[in-house]
């Protein structure tokens, strides 16, 4: 029995807040260097314990077995503009030396059921804590703002509903999940030129004055 859930979740929680710092400072590198950052923002959470227990009940996984069967207890999402900045991410991680990717799933090309779209990774992650090193698992979610938008919402309905959506709302999902589809594909046709008016405006701005960088934190929900 876990019975100190807090002194369980904690190295999680250090790797949650890590992962955040080191996300988020990809987006800033792509920034300084005047490109199109491929990452628009990050968030990241560490599971409540009662959604914990209410997947170990669902997935049948016991206790002891709960660090190597369940992925994402600490869990990290990267939104991007663009489709193919999807990748790009994918590509950056996959060179990182400070974690290990276990396992990858690609629900952007392999579209859930629900109509549900995203890239997975889990990443076996080291975290240094005073007792030695430990290596936790993280699932890091790449999506389009389209993407999250979409998840998010059925995510939300879902807790309501538990998964049994009336046919009705489960068929309006559906054309969501597609109209969120075809906007990804119309922005990825003019994301050139999207990209070129966004460098050319952060390079007008210039990046000392307090309002921009005020600006930036808000958006990027930095602060
Ligand atoms: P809800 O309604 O329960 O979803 P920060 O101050 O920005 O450094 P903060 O405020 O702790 O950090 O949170 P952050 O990083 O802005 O994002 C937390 C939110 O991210 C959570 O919302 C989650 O919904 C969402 N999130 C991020 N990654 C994941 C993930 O991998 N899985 C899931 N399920 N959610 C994720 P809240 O605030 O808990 O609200
Ligand atoms: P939360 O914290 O509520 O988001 P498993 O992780 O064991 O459930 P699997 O197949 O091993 O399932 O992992 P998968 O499908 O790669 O990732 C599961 C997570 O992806 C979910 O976490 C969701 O965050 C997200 N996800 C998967 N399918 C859907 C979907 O149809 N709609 C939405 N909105 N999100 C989805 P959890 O467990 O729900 O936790």
């Amino acid at each position: 029995m876990i019975e100190n859930w807090q002194h369980f979740l904690l190295p999680y929680q250090q790797a949650v807040n890590e992962l955040k710092v080191k996300l988020r400072g990809m987006r800033k590198q792509y920034q300084e260097q005047g490109e199109h950052s491929p990452i628009e923002f990050v968030t990241g959470r560490v599971k409540p314990v009662d959604s914990i227990k209410e997947k170990m009940v669902r997935r049948h996984v016991q206790e002891d077995r709960l660090e190597q069967d369940m992925q994402d207890i600490a869990g990290l999402r990267i939104m991007c503009q663009f489709v193919e900045d999807i990748y790009v991410v994918v590509d950056q991680l996959r060179q990182r030396s400070d974690m290990t990717i276990l396992e990858e799933r690609d629900y952007v090309t392999n579209v859930k059921p629900s109509g549900y779209r995203s890239y997975h990774i889990v990443i076996e992650y080291p975290v240094q804590l005073v007792t030695g090193e430990k290596k936790i698992l993280a699932e890091i979610q790449i999506r389009t703002l389209a993407m999250n938008f979409w998840a998010t919402i059925e995510h939300s309905l879902n807790y309501k509903y538990q998964g049994a959506f009336p046919q009705e709302l489960s068929a309006r999902l559906q054309r969501a999940a597609e109209a969120a589809f075809k906007l990804d594909n119309e922005m990825s046709e003019i994301r050139e030129e999207i990209k070129e008016a966004q460098t050319l405006f952060s390079q007008r701005t210039p990046t000392s004055l307090p309002t921009d960088s005020h600006h930036e934190d808000h958006t990027n929900e930095e602060d």
